[in-house]
Formats: C-alpha cells, sequence, structure tokens
C-alpha cells in the first residue's frame, strides 16, 4: 500500500487527514493520499516565498537552466517509475503513457529552458534635451509564487506543462494535483531533491476543490499568479478567486471539439487520426473530437469503417500490450458518462456502436470499464453535441458545404481546438482561418510543438502559453531607463 505525501520545503510531510487514491481499472484500493489543510498549505506558500526571495532568486539563468535540464534527465532516468505511476493513476494503456505522457515531462523542462535561455532583450535609445540621450532596456523578472492547479486526466504532461515555463521563468511553485492523481507529483518531488534544486522552490499540497487544498491556494494572499487546467465551471471560479488581489491567470479549460472531414481527404489518415481523437485516453482528452462532421458523399463509408476500427479496441489493463483503451478515471466520471449515453437515446441516436459498459472479468469488474461509443441521426442542438462529455464517444453528422459546416462547427460556447481532414490547399487556409479555436489540426491530430501558442478561445480559455508566449504569463516585464 501506498503512502503519498505533500511535499513542502524539500520534505514530504503528512499533518492530518488521508484520503484514499483507488486504481481505475478494478476499483481497489492502491494507496491512500496526505491531505493538506490550510496550515499545509500555508507552509508550501511561505516555503516557496521563501526560495523566491532566497536561494532560487539568486540564481544566474544558465545555473537555473542547467538545474532545469538535470530534472528532465533525472525524469529519463527514472522513466519507468513514472509510467508507473501514471498507470496505476489513470489506467490506460502503457504505449499511449509510454509515447505521451512521460516524454512529455522531460521535454516541458527541456524546452522551456532553452525558451528562457534564448529569448531576445529589447532595447532603445532615445535623445534628450542636454543631448547626452537615455538608454531603456527590459529585463523579465518572475512573477512570484505561481499556484498550478492540475487535473486528472493527463497528469504529468499537463502538470510539467505549468511547472516547466514557470521555474524556467524563475518562480517558485506550489502544486495542487488532481485528488485522483497523486503520484506523478510525489515522484517529481523527489526528482527535484536529487538534482538539487533548491527547497521550497517546488512544493505539491494534495487535497479536494472547493473549501479545501484548491482553494486555499488559488486564495492565498502570498501567491502571484494562478495557472490552472481544468472545467471551464472551476476556471470560472478560480477566476472570481484571483480577482481579490489582482493576481493573473492563465486558464486552459474545457472544449467541444469539432473534426471536419471533407470528400478529398486520405480516408486512411482520416479514419485513423479520428480514431485517436475519440478514443485515446479513453476519450479524456481536451483536444479530443467529440463532435464528427463529415461530407455527404463519404460519410456512410466514414461511419462503417470507424465503428469497424473502434470495435477492434479491446479493453484491458494497462500493462498488458494487447489493450486498446483503459476505464475511465472515476466511478463519478462514469457516472457522468453514462448519464451522456441515456440522454443521446432519449434525445433519439441511432447508436453505431457500444452505447453501455463492456463485460469485463471477474478481476476487472469493480473498474469504471465503459464502451467506446459512436452515435448518428441527432440534431446539432441535442444536448450531447453542446455540452462536454469527457468520454469515448462521437456523434456523426453528414454536411454539403464548407460554408454550412463552418457555421455548424462554430456554433459551440467551447472553441479550443479542431481536426480538418482535407486534400485541398486552399480549403486549408479558409477552414483554418474561419474556425473558431485556439488550435486548427490540418491532417493531423495532438502534433504538439513546444515552441506554438497553446490555449482556447471562447469558454476553452484565457491566454496562451507555449514557446515565448508562456513568458507573458510566467513573467514581469520590467523597464529600466538610464539617463547617461
Ligand atoms: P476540474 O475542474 O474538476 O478539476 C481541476 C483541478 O481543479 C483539480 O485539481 C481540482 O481539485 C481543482 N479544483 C476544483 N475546484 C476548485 C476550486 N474551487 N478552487 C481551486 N481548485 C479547484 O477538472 P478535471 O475533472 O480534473 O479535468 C477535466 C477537465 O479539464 C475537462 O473539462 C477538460 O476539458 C479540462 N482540460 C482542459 C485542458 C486544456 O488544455 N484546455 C487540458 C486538460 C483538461
Ligand atoms: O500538449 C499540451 O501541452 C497540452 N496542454 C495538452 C492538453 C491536453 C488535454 O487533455
Amino acid at each position: 500500500m501506498k503512502e503519498i505525501r505533500n511535499f513542502i520545503d524539500g520534505e514530504f510531510a503528512a499533518t492530518g487527514r488521508w484520503f484514499d487514491k483507488l486504481a481505475p481499472y478494478d476499483g481497489k484500493v492502491i494507496g491512500r493520499v496526505a491531505e493538506a489543510g490550510r496550515a499545509d498549505v500555508d507552509a508550501a506558500v511561505k516555503a516557496a516565498r521563501a526560495a523566491l526571495l532566497g536561494p532560487w532568486g539568486q540564481l544566474s539563468v544558465s545555473d537555473r537552466v542547467d538545474l532545469l535540464y538535470a530534472v528532465a534527465d533525472e525524469i529519463e532516468r527514472r522513466f519507468e517509475d513514472f509510467v508507473d505511476a501514471e498507470m496505476t493513476d489513470i489506467g490506460q494503456p502503457a504505449h499511449f503513457i509510454r509515447h505521451v505522457d512521460v516524454p512529455r515531462g522531460a521535454a516541458n523542462f527541456k524546452v522551456f529552458a532553452d525558451v528562457i535561455k534564448n529569448v531576445p532583450g529589447e532595447f532603445f535609445e532615445m535623445a534628450t534635451p542636454d543631448g547626452r540621450g537615455s538608454l531603456n532596456y527590459s529585463l523579465r523578472r518572475p512573477v512570484g509564487v505561481v499556484a498550478v492547479i492540475c487535473p486528472w486526466n493527463l497528469p504529468f504532461l499537463l502538470m510539467t506543462w505549468k511547472l516547466g515555463p514557470a521555474m524556467a521563468c524563475g518562480n517558485t511553485v506550489v502544486v495542487k494535483p488532481s485528488e485522483e492523481t497523486p503520484q506523478a507529483a510525489a515522484l517529481l518531488g523527489e526528482v527535484m531533491n536529487a538534482v538539487g534544486i533548491p527547497r521550497g522552490v517546488f512544493n505539491v499540497v494534495h487535497g479536494f476543490g472547493p473549501d479545501a487544498a484548491g482553494e486555499f491556494l488559488t486564495t492565498h494572499p502570498q501567491v502571484g499568479a494562478i495557472t490552472f487546467t481544468g472545467e471551464t465551471r472551476t476556471g470560472a471560479a478560480i477566476m472570481k478567486a484571483a480577482a481579490d488581489g489582482a493576481r493573473p491567470v492563465s486558464l486552459e479549460m474545457g472544449g467541444k471539439n469539432a473534426a471536419i472531414v471533407f470528400a478529398d481527404c486520405d480516408m486512411d489518415a482520416a479514419i485513423e487520426g479520428t480514431l485517436r481523437s475519440c478514443f485515446a485516453n479513453c476519450g479524456q482528452v481536451c483536444l479530443g473530437t467529440e463532435r464528427v462532421y463529415v461530407e455527404r458523399p463519404i460519410h456512410d463509408e466514414f461511419v462503417a469503417r470507424l465503428k469497424a476500427a473502434v470495435e477492434k479496441l479491446q479493453p484491458g489493463l494497462p500493462a498488458d500490450p494487447s489493450s486498446g483503451m483503459g476505464p475511465l478515471i472515476s466511478q463519478d466520471h462514469r457516472h457522468k458518462v453514462l448519464s451522456y449515453y441515456r440522454k443521446a437515446v432519449e434525445e433519439g441516436a441511432t447508436v453505431v456502436t457500444g452505447g453501455g459498459v463492456p463485460d469485463m472479468p471477474d478481476a476487472l469488474r469493480g473498474g469504471w470499464w465503459i464502451q467506446p461509443t459512436i452515435w448518428t441521426g441527432l440534431p446539432d442542438a441535442a444536448t450531447v453535441l453542446r455540452e462536454e462529455i469527457f468520454g469515448p464517444c462521437c456523434h456523426i453528422a453528414p454536411f454539403d458545404t464548407e460554408e454550412e459546416v463552418l457555421l455548424r462547427a462554430n456554433d459551440n460556447p467551447y472553441g479550443l481546438a479542431s481536426a480538418v481532414w482535407t486534400g485541398n490547399l486552399q480549403r486549408t487556409h479558409r477552414v483554418a482561418a474561419a474556425l473558431e479555436a485556439g488550435i486548427v489540426w490540418v491532417n493531423s491530430w495532438f502534433l504538439r510543438d513546444l515552441r506554438t501558442p497553446f490555449g482556447g478561445a471562447k469558454q476553452s480559455g484565457i491566454g496562451r502559453e507555449g514557446g515565448v508566449h508562456s513568458l507573458e504569463f510566467y513573467t514581469e516585464l520590467k523597464n529600466v531607463c538610464i539617463k547617461l
């Protein structure tokens, strides 16, 4: 039985209550997690503040960069420990975790170390009446203690996506992992100590959101900025908390992303890409596509081929190489996703495949397994076409013209990402520009260059992170004016 503790000022600590961590694939308790109370959160923020004013704040950029590279190297050395932590926390197939989640943990430190090392400065000379002039230059300073509030769906990838730039910019951090996925953050504490990150730079407080560790952290007056990934409703609550003290927020939130498949696409690539964009990580990817629009001449063939591909996805344990899909994260989440499965049918959907719970072997019956599901036949106003489900499901609808499909794709309160499948170059540019989304993938999905801006339009987010764009959030830009 594992014991997962808070990590405060370089030490693992547990002062109060504990809560259980269950494995999603069989529902059994795999460990207990120390819940941080208000005093623990306060201690973590104070440690972070002291490190900011102390050793971390005194480091040169190049020493900081070297340390971040050491963090990445240590993650790579302990790769299998992180794979194991993620497998047991989220229950997804090991090959997905090995290729997506854990490698990004290391890359997130290296890429932002490179960004901060290479960021250009600016300076201006100005004439003055005495003829001697003045020199202006800008400095990027840390924003302070950054609160990092994380979701459960890609725990290590999403947590380090915030930590890399925050630490590269010289900030110190207090991380609140999701209550569902505490393990990777705890392991990262060991990594930080092993490579000599000064104590207090990286802190972890475990626990829940409202009236618990999450809220204690986001309302703490010594937190200088809050970066959040999670549901739009939670993001709104965090924005309100940040208003007190006028603290900046970066919000990466929900989505109801559209995939658009034109008849001139490479059908094999579109099927393979849509299979991933709808069902990877059991549909628990914010960038996933739950609305699929297919041009009418290829609609029926597309539905038949995606159905055949989905029916080959075998549910299984993470370490089983034949596993094509893991379970949902929790009982509550399965309850929510199944309620949408019922709603789709009530509103008149044709269930092309799935729609319920698979029959699993006895040992796995306690897990939160669910069938991957495809629907057709619903109007665009149907509930499952408007609200984010965050499960392994999609609705496929035919369309006739580019103008029509753009109107339908954009008719949604979210605007995170889109996937477009087409062989027409002119159309690519027209459609990419017209889609109301922060990210448009063409003939691909979830292809990430970490130097590019990442974030959502409309209710999917506020702000952009990635490459130099992250500096806008994680640093204060200061102008120094010197009279010569
Ligand atoms: P969630 O909003 O329920 O929880 C996210 C985190 O916020 C958790 O750590 C939770 O404990 C904490 N929290 C909850 N209430 C809080 C409060 N009042 N104050 C402070 N902290 C609070 O989200 P989730 O269920 O963990 O994740 C799934 C959601 O995340 C989906 O909506 C998905 O689309 C979204 N997501 C978005 C992105 C993106 O990049 N846009 C990436 C991944 C996930
Ligand atoms: O790739 C990323 O940087 C990122 N933030 C991915 C988000 C995935 C959502 O589930």
